[in-house]
């Protein structure tokens, strides 16, 4: 198991589209793992492959209360969705900045799990946001991009010196 770096936004390569994963083979259940230990370290609910710069559609969410249910999605989509809520997210490639982002309130998901079986999974509240952002990331898309443009140039800005100061 291994601890993998996070890109930080507005890194460029949180823009790529991952690719199907074909085979789920052991390298594809060593990276969940991998990404598993990665998000209950950081600690953070969700976790897409694209954040630890592997663009392949996997993902890893873990939403419960006690952190003890988690869910290893390969090729995740959602076959239907009704409803919608408002809710602050954040994003563990965006430390520290917060705020509303529209999502379906239920969505209906289909994905694979690590045995290569196909799953269908009904999702609400926060299990519905998590999964609706993780598969944004899937997609080159990053919770930030939903806000205003005052918002993004200060999120930029607050990245830069949060990286001066880390560097
Ligand atoms: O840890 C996370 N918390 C969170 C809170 C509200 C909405 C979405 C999330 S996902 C985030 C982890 C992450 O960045 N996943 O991509
Ligand atoms: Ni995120």
């Amino acid at each position: 198991m291994a601890l993998l770096p996070i890109l930080r936004y507005p890194d460029p390569r949180l823009y790529k589209k991952a690719a199907p994963i074909e085979r789920v083979d052991e390298a594809v259940r060593r990276l969940a793992a991998d990404m598993a230990e990665t998000m209950y370290a950081a600690p953070g609910i969700g976790l897409a492959a694209t954040q630890v710069d592997v663009h392949i559609q996997l993902v890893v969410i873990d939403a419960s209360e006690d952190r003890s249910h988690l869910l290893t999605l390969i090729n995740p989509r959602i076959l239907s969705a009704e409803g919608e809520q408002l809710g602050e997210e954040g994003c563990l490639s965006v430390p520290g900045i917060f705020d509303k982002v529209p999502r379906f309130a239920k969505v209906r998901v289909e994905a694979l799990d690590t045995n290569g079986c196909r799953i269908e999974l009904d999702a609400e509240s926060m299990l519905a946001v998590c999964i609706q952002h993780e598969i944004d990331h899937l997609q080159g898309k990053v919770f930030v991009d939903y806000l205003s443009r005052l918002k993004q140039t200060r999120i930029r800005l607050k990245m830069a010196k949060q990286a001066r100061v880390t560097a």
